[in-house]
């Protein structure tokens, strides 16, 4: 069931004089902050311990929720795709089972995101930040065609940074901390968008093994020691790989539960959208303009694959018309020396008599099948 309209409208207003954290950088723009993460990993109370943590600042977020099959939102969300969708009622309707239900709402919100753009887009001024919650499983948002859509039109639109939320007591074990690690690699090479590791319930156990295991590869190697099945040996020549991820990534540890560690998070997330406007902005333009060019030769050849399959030639191209309505213009012409005039008059006097003629044949029409139906009449009496 939707759950009633109680989040919208949350006031969004912007104190500066509190000592808060430095506007971003990009004027007038708020920075969309997407969070994605697995299943358990804290997305929710991350953004829940977020948004308290901004409004304390005084710097309140623009919060918005796409998990539809999320029972309760612990946080304000100024937009709340359950108010849109009915995700038991999309299962029902479309005959699905939970994950499909998941996906299909979220194809359907993101149908009308537009709206959520322009709702954004008002709130510019007054927010600093955006803040998106995504379903519970992460592959619903970043394999999907709706996820992809939603981060595109924010991305072309406003800086924007994935946070990806990493469950820390759960990837003690090096095996596990690669698989997060490979799947976060695989979202930014996906996204190509300023990317920031939030490594979460540090309440538990701290995340310096973490940090330790991404800078330091003969420590990471050493963890692998204990390990002897096929996997290990996979994620020992995987690491190589991933050597150059680390160098790039930025990492933070928070605890959603304690409030730990969010004033780095949040000077992090700047440094972030300063990278954003140098470097992803203009490759963000060049991938959108390519985009458009490639869609408008593809337009193109199929305009001139049935312009062959159906006239059999090539599209007259602009020039081929003006030449042909040149060579019209020069054929009507007078072959002999004659004013303007009496060129009007002769094209007149040609257009009289044609209607003259077109007149007559409609009037011999008519006679015609006035007369059958007369004939007709009188053999039926
Ligand atoms: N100890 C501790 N538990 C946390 C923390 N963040 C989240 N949790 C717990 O992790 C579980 C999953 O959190 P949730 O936010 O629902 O995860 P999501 O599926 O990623 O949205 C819940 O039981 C939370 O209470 C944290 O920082 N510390
Ligand atoms: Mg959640």
């Amino acid at each position: 069931m939707a759950a009633p309209n109680k989040h919208e409208n949350v006031e969004c207003s912007l104190n500066t004089d509190n000592g808060a954290a430095p506007h971003s950088p990009i004027v007038n723009k708020p920075t969309c902050i997407i969070v994605l993460g697995m299943a358990g990993s804290g997305k929710t109370s991350f953004v829940q311990r977020l948004t308290h943590h901004l409004h304390a600042k005084k710097i309140p977020p623009y919060v918005i929720n796409l998990d539809p099959a999320v029972l309760d939102v612990p946080f304000p969300a100024n937009i709340d795709i359950r108010d849109t969708v009915n995700y038991k009622e999309v299962m029902k309707h479309y005959s699905l089972g939970p994950n499909g239900g998941i996906v299909t709402s979220l194809n359907l919100f993101a149908t009308r995101f537009d709206q959520v753009m322009n709702f954004i887009e008002s709130k510019s001024k007054e927010c600093t930040y955006v803040v998106l919650d995504t379903p519970g499983q992460i592959e619903v948002f970043t394999w999907s065609a709706s996820g992809t859509i939603i981060t595109e039109a924010l991305a072309s639109s406003f800086p924007t940074v994935i946070v990806y939320v990493l469950d820390t007591p759960r990837s003690v074990n090096p095996v596990t901390f690669m698989s997060n690690m490979l799947y976060a690699c695989s979202i930014l090479y996906k996204t190509k968008l300023p990317f920031l590791i939030v490594m979460n319930k540090i309440d538990i156990i701290s995340h310096s093994f973490a940090q330790e295991w991404m800078t330091d590869f003969e420590a990471f190697q050493n963890a692998l020691e204990h390990e002897t099945s096929y996997v290990s040996n996979l994620t020992r020549s995987m690491s190589l790989v991933l050597d150059e991820f680390y160098m790039t990534i930025k990492s933070v540890g928070v605890s959603a539960t304690t409030g730990e560690g969010f004033d780095e998070f949040l000077s992090k997330i700047d440094d972030a959208t300063v990278e954003y406007d140098k470097e992803y902005r203009p490759m963000y333009e060049k991938l959108r303009s390519e985009k458009t060019h490639k869609e408008e030769a593809e337009k193109q050849k199929q305009r001139e694959s049935f312009y062959k399959d159906h006239f059999g030639g090539d599209i007259p191209v602009k020039s081929d018309l003006l030449e042909s309505v040149s060579t019209r213009v020069v054929l009507e012409q007078p072959t002999e020396e004659g004013s303007d005039e009496e060129e009007l008059t002769q094209n007149t006097d040609d257009a009289n008599t044609l209607e003259e003629e077109s007149f007559r044949r409609y009037l011999d029409a008519r006679r015609q099948q006035q007369s059958k139906k007369v004939i007709k009449k009188d053999s039926q009496s």
